[in-house]
């Protein structure tokens, strides 16, 4: 038999056998038969997984007949369509894995509190291209930021870069409701994922597309002018218009798994479609002469900022190999 898993709690999870949504709890008994990935975690949420029903009774060495609830013990994880995993610390080699199978991860950015930060986001998205998750920017809070003129330019400039790339970007607000329809409508037959820094207000829009989650929520703190890590949990949520949201714990930092240098680019869309056209292959694209991506660079085909980010990325892995 085959079931989703919904949550993970510590020793044990929650299945159901979707779209069917009667969440039923399991445990993993004995060894699981494993890929060979580093992951911290051997399942996470949006998992498919073959599980079957042991008696109780039988296992625990009781008498049959004492009305005890069945035992569902997991025996193996399908293979993943797609998966979204982070590093756990910089200079671990293990990884975590957040999700997998997802139709639609929807990063959320705000222009308002927590200060959004482009690093941030462009590492998410090399992830979500490295393992082949769609992804959807939503900007939350519109209603706060609009009302700021000063603000415009930015917000401007922000979604021009990225949908230039082809990233669909969506403008919210969890308050006023803003979006909310439309957002309702994408995540009907899909199983959707909300991720983004704390505060962004993730488990807000869950609540305002169905009410009756009222899934907990925290307002920023005034001393650091962040998130308050209210959601602990990656947890599954079936919502009134069909569909399911998996709503997230917010990322402080996201480290980015193992990359080889040469392939990092390819995970840059923009990057990728002009790459073709550097004089040297592989091409780093840092100090090679007749590279095509720092002239797209220069003439502002690619944003300076993305370059930035990638610059980055690429200093950092340096910086880890040679602390291996
Ligand atoms: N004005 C305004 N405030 C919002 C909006 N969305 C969320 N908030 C507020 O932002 C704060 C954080 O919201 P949460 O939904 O807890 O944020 P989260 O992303 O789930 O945070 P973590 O669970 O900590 O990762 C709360 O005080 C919300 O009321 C919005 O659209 N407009
Ligand atoms: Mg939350
Ligand atoms: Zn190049």
């Amino acid at each position: 038999m085959k079931a989703t898993v919904v949550k993970h709690t510590g020793s044990h999870y929650l299945l159901s056998r979707l779209p069917e949504w009667e969440p039923f709890m399991a445990v993993v008994r004995g060894k699981l038969r494993l890929d060979k990935s580093d992951n911290t975690n051997p399942i996470a949420v949006g998992d498919i997984v073959e599980y079957e029903e042991v008696n109780a009774s039988a296992t625990s060495g009781a008498k049959s007949g004492g009305g005890e609830p069945s035992l569902y013990v997991i025996k193996e994880v399908m293979p993943r369509r797609n998966c979204i995993v982070r590093k756990s610390t910089n200079l671990s080699k293990q990884n975590h894995l957040i999700a997998a199978n997802i139709d639609m991860v929807y990063l959320v950015v705000t222009f308002a509190l927590p200060e959004i930060k482009p690093q941030f986001i462009d590492r998410f998205l090399v992830t979500c291209e490295a393992y082949n998750v769609p992804v959807t920017i939503l900007i939350n809070k519109c209603d706060l930021y609009e009302q700021i003129p000063e603000l415009q330019p930015f917000v401007e400039d922000f979604k021009s870069i990225y949908s230039k790339i082809g990233y669909p970007i969506l403008e919210v607000s969890a308050k006023s409701g803003m979006g909310m329809e439309i957002l309702k409508e994408q995540c009907k037959e899909r199983v959707v994922l909300f991720s983004g820094q704390s505060g962004v207000g993730k488990s807000s829009i869950v609540n305002a597309i169905d009410p009756r989650l009222n899934l907990k929520t925290a307002s920023i703190s005034k001393a650091h002018l962040q998130g308050k890590h209210t959601t602990t949990f990656y947890e599954m949520h079936p919502i009134s218009s069909g569909g399911f949201i998996i709503d997230t714990p917010g990322i402080r930092g996201f480290g980015l798994v193992n990359f080889e240098k040469e392939e990092l680019s390819n995970y840059f869309p923009e990057m990728l479609e002009v790459e073709d056209d550097c004089k040297f292959a592989p091409c780093t694209h840092t100090h090679e002469p007749g590279c095509a991506v720092r002239r797209a660079v220069e003439e502002g085909r690619i944003a300076e900022q993305r370059y930035n980010s990638y610059f980055a990325m690429l200093e950092e892995d340096s910086k880890y190999r040679a602390a291996q």
